[in-house]
């Protein structure tokens, strides 16, 4: 049977994730589609046949027709939105972060537990990106010995005109924080930000590094850097003992031309992980049929809320501040 999926959000992500569900995906169909801006939540489902434009989320999520929704509005509704999907038995991919802090993200896992059913998914689709999966596989193999560093290059050519500092650490550096848990099954126990030289390109202090130390004592250092300008560049390199596992930002092929050779960087994070973002639908649908939970949890983005409150924290302390340690409910840990 078909799942009728009701998407919060018609902008950049919402749109994305419509076009997705209508034609990438089986097992579902989109049902409804809610934006503030019912032009462009017209112009969405026009495009990709959703079933109906619902101007209020709330409505959209007790609709009947809707069996299951996909969050893709504004980050500060975020947890108002989970928590109502939750109320109402639905289950929910929410793109990340779960919520803008870490005491909003509480409340989201105080809702889950109090239901008593894992319903609600986050959208960390880098978890169902080939190149993350198989460095994750690689470190596993043994082959390389234990790992030691991760540095991560996290830029966008251009931050959204509503980014700051805090926002480039909630919801930029929120995907490394995710990544790093998840490649090294590590938590994150301390981070420190520091400040190379402003790009007086940037309206907001651009770039930032973050350092974290994990629980097996690695380090992780993340580039931060918005306003990059030449495009989309996301690339990591894994230190081991033995070896080292390094991945790219490039689209799919490299051209050689007129004495040069040459790899495509995409404009946005789109087209560089839009096989992650179908992989990781497709693995919610089927979970929601299954029963059995995929990709990041609740648990997991609310964990990424306390590091990342800690990061904004960091923001303005000297030196690495402490990230509070969370005993992980045995509901999560199923
Ligand atoms: C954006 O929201 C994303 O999720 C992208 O993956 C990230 O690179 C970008 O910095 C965020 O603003």
């Amino acid at each position: 049977m078909s799942i009728g999926v009701g998407i919060i959000g018609a902008g950049i992500m919402g749109a994305d994730h419509a076009r997705i569900i209508a034609g990438s995906v089986a097992g579902a169909h989109l049902a409804a589609i809610s934006d503030a801006d019912a032009t462009r939540a017209k112009a969405v489902a026009d495009e990709t046949g959703a079933g109906r434009v619902m101007a209020d989320p709330y409505a959209l999520i007790a609709d009947p027709e809707v069996g299951a929704v996909l969050i893709a509005s504004p980050d500060a509704t975020h947890a108002d939105y989970t928590i109502a999907c939750i109320k109402a038995g639905k289950p929910v991919l929410c793109e990340k972060p779960l919520a803008p802090t870490a005491a909003e993200g509480l409340r989201v896992i105080e809702a889950e537990l109090s239901a008593g059913k894992r319903l609600v998914q986050l959208g960390f689709m880098r978890r169902f990106d080939p190149g993350y999966i198989e460095v994750k596989q690689q470190l596993e193999s043994g082959r390389f010995g234990a790992a030691l560093a991760f540095h991560c290059v996290h830029r966008n050519a251009t931050a959204a005109p509503h980014f700051d500092e805090a926002a480039s650490i909630f919801s930029s550096c929120g995907h490394e924080i995710d990544i790093t848990r998840f490649v090294l099954s590590a938590e994150l126990t301390r981070v420190q930000v520091l400040r190379p030289r402003k790009s007086a390109l940037a309206r907001f202090h651009d770039p930032l590094l973050a350092v974290f130390e994990t629980s097996a004592g690695q380090l992780v250092d993340v580039e931060l850097f918005l306003n990059a300008q030449y495009g989309y560049d996301v690339r990591g390199e894994l230190v081991c003992e033995t070896g080292c596992i390094a991945f790219g930002p490039a689209l799919n092929t490299a051209v050689r031309h007129d004495g040069v050779t040459s790899t495509s960087l995409a404009p946005d994070w789109r087209p560089r992980f839009a096989a992650a973002y179908r992989i990781q639908n497709q693995a919610w649908i089927k979970s929601i049929s299954t029963g059995v939970p995929a990709g990041a949890s609740a648990w997991d983005g609310y964990l990424v809320t306390v590091a990342a409150d800690a990061g904004v924290r960091a923001l303005t302390a000297t030196g690495a501040i402490a990230i509070p340690q969370e005993k992980c409910p045995a509901f999560y840990s199923l």
